[in-house]
This record gives C-alpha cells, sequence and structure tokens, in this order.
C-alpha cells in the first residue's frame, strides 16, 4: 500500500492540482466554477469578487462594528492560548484529548475589545459555528451578499450556513476537513491556509481522542479542563504543522507521511479575497490582523455533493498503511475514523443545520 499511496499523492498533483493554488482575478461563472473547480474538488482564490460589499470599508473600523452591534450578545470562544478544537494533554488522562473552548455570551463591543487587545490569560475568538452571522449578526446583514451568486447557482442551493470570524494573530484552527463546499471571504487582516487534499489522507494520522471542554472561571481568571461526561471519542488529525521550534525533528519522526511528504499548498487569503476551499480537504487555518487588530472573515457553507468522489475517499481512508519512513508508526495511526467511539453520524458534520446546533461540533475529521 505504501508505494502506491505515495504515487497517488504525485498524480493527483501531475494531473489536477499543480503545486500552487490558481489565482482568478474576477468571479468565474457558474459553469466555469462548476467545471473548473468544483467537479475537480480543486481550490482556488478569487479577487475582485466582494468589491461591492460595504463591509470592506465599513468593517475595518471597529467603531462602526461595536455600534451596529451595541445591543447583541455574541458567542465568544476563551481559551488559554489559542488552541479550541484542538489537542492538548490532559492532567488525568495519559493521551491528549480534543478539548473544545469555553463558549461565554458576551455583549459584542466587549468581545472585540477582548480581541483587538488581548489580556495576556485568555485568547478571545468569534468562532461559532452554527450559521451565527445569520443568527448573531443580523445587524450586519446588508453589509455583504447573503449567498455568493455565481456559487449558488453552480452548486444549485443557497449556503446552509454563513458564519462570521473575528480572531487575532493568537487564534489557530487546527487540521480537519469538512464535509462542505466552502466560500470564504476575508474582510480584514488575512487567513494563512495550509491544504491538502483528500487524497492525503494518510498523512494525517487521525486517530480517535477523548473530548475534553475547557471551563473558564472570571472569578479566578483561570481555565479549567474537564473530559467529556459520559466519554466521547473524536476522531482528529494528529499533525500539528508548527511545532514549538526544537520540536520539529521529534515531530517529523512521529508523523514522516505528513513531514516528508509533497509540501502542503500555502495559501494567504486577504482582504477582499476569497477562497474556494473544496469539500473534504484538510485545512489549518492562522491569522494576521489588519490596522484595526483583528482578523474579519465570512464563510458559506453549501452541502456537498455525497457522490462517487465521496465513495473513493472513504474507500481510501479505510486502507490501513503503515509509514515506510518509520515502520514504528503505530497502526491506529493510519485507521479510519469508524472505529468504536466514531460518530453514529456517518457525515460528521459541525452544522446539523436545525436550530438545536448551539455548540461548534467540529467532529468530522
Ligand atoms: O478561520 C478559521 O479559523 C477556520 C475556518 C474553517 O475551518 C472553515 O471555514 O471551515
Amino acid at each position: 500500500m505504501e508505494g502506491k499511496v505515495e504515487s497517488l499523492w504525485e498524480e493527483v498533483r501531475e494531473l489536477s492540482l499543480g503545486t500552487t493554488v490558481d489565482r482568478l482575478h474576477s468571479p468565474p461563472t457558474p459553469l466555469q466554477f462548476l467545471r473548473d473547480f468544483v467537479s475537480q474538488n480543486k481550490p482556488c482564490i478569487i479577487s475582485n469578487a466582494i468589491s461591492h460589499w460595504p463591509a470592506l470599508s465599513l468593517w475595518p473600523t471597529p467603531s462602526y462594528l461595536s455600534a451596529a452591534l451595541s445591543s447583541s450578545t455574541v458567542s465568544l470562544h476563551l481559551t488559554p492560548d489559542g488552541h479550541a478544537d484542538a489537542l492538548v494533554p490532559h492532567p488525568s488522562h495519559p493521551s491528549l484529548c480534543f478539548v473544545s473552548a469555553h463558549v461565554q455570551p458576551t455583549p459584542f463591543p466587549q468581545a472585540l475589545d477582548l480581541i483587538r487587545r488581548p489580556p495576556n490569560y485568555l485568547v478571545a475568538y468569534l468562532q461559532q459555528q452554527n450559521d451565527c452571522f445569520r443568527t448573531e449578526y443580523g445587524e450586519l446583514e446588508s453589509d455583504c451578499d447573503g449567498h455568493i451568486p455565481w456559487a449558488s447557482e453552480a452548486l444549485g442551493c443557497l449556503p446552509e450556513a454563513v458564519n462570521l470570524w473575528i480572531g487575532n494573530h493568537f487564534s489557530q484552527t487546527s487540521f480537519h476537513k469538512d464535509h462542505y463546499e466552502n466560500l470564504y471571504a476575508v474582510v480584514s487582516g488575512e487567513k494563512h491556509f495550509l491544504l491538502l487534499p483528500p487524497t492525503d489522507v494518510h498523512r494525517m494520522y487521525i486517530k480517535e481522542y477523548p473530548a475534553a471542554q475547557y471551563s473558564y472561571s472570571q472569578e479566578k481568571g483561570e481555565f479549567g479542563l474537564e473530559l467529556e461526561e459520559p466519554e466521547r471519542y473524536v476522531p482528529w488529525s494528529s499533525v500539528d504543522p508548527y511545532p514549538a521550534t526544537g520540536n520539529l525533528k521529534q515531530e517529523s519522526l512521529k508523523f514522516p507521511l505528513y513531514f516528508n511528504g509533497p509540501k502542503p499548498f500555502e495559501v494567504t487569503v486577504k482582504a477582499g479575497e476569497v477562497l474556494y476551499l473544496p469539500s473534504m480537504w484538510f485545512h489549518h487555518v492562522s491569522q494576521t490582523p489588519g490596522d484595526d487588530g483583528c482578523t474579519i472573515a465570512v464563510n458559506y457553507w453549501y452541502d456537498m455533493q455525497f457522490d462517487i468522489k465521496y465513495a473513493y475517499f472513504n474507500f481510501l481512508q479505510s486502507l490501513p498503511c503503515r509509514s515506510i519512513d518509520d515502520p514504528t508508526t503505530p497502526e491506529s495511526a493510519c485507521e479510519e475514523d469508524s472505529g468504536p467511539h466514531a460518530s453514529p453520524n456517518h457525515l460528521n458534520s459541525r452544522f446539523s443545520g436545525d436550530d438545536s446546533a448551539t455548540t461548534n461540533v467540529h467532529d468530522n475529521v
């Protein structure tokens, strides 16, 4: 299997993906978008697609946002270090655990302040993913489009969820994939994506980790970390692409398929640009704030087609693979995400599309 899976990584790059992400200088027609990108499951960056949005000039002024949302309470995600939906050591558990942020309902102006002027004891990120733009930020609705017209026409539907993301340079989103076609529009600052196609699933070393939750006590100014009760396991990528200085050698020994394989596609999406992030692509996201002290983005999740590509992907993921470079790699590092603890929902979607979806369920690797 090993030599063959490596040929697959090379072949998709030679036949389709190339080595860099395509850039379009104007929005594609629906036909072009469908033919050249969606049906090929191939990302692209599009400039000049949202130039008409008032948000581009209005949102980078914090006083505008604070005034527009002066009476809104929003779901603010708090962590000690900017890593939510990520793997962290647990004091009383032998393995790493998959931790979700403490979600604090917060008046928007206060939330924005915490993001723009981060204190040294917490990192705040507005990143609720349950269609939050339409549910929590209704006052901003007329500042941008409710959908991306050429994408809606190509995909034959309107977005299932529209989310707003406001963060600072401490917040990172760890490697995962989503079962959505994603149109990700940056309004202020820059977002940095590392991308790997679904063919490279074995390079992600997906394993199951016990789910845990941060809790933040305002009185003590401290975070606690609790394993979920009842116990729940989340399949998640073990790879941190940016390990702390000094740990790179150790990490590349643990995850040789990631660190020694083809370089991930690296893209920076600037204010005014839109990334098409195809369904099932693995992505790691970090950010650089604009002059306003934060990075602001809106993304549109459209339903994907559960078609033959999805079936191929599931089959590929089910094949066990042991790293040839490191024969000591545990077999489980390459197992599919359908073990005894996997979610019964085969779609593993983080947005359920109904009103009961009040939390981020990022268990979709
Ligand atoms: O912007 C981020 O931090 C993460 C975005 C993401 O994972 C997504 O849009 O699917």
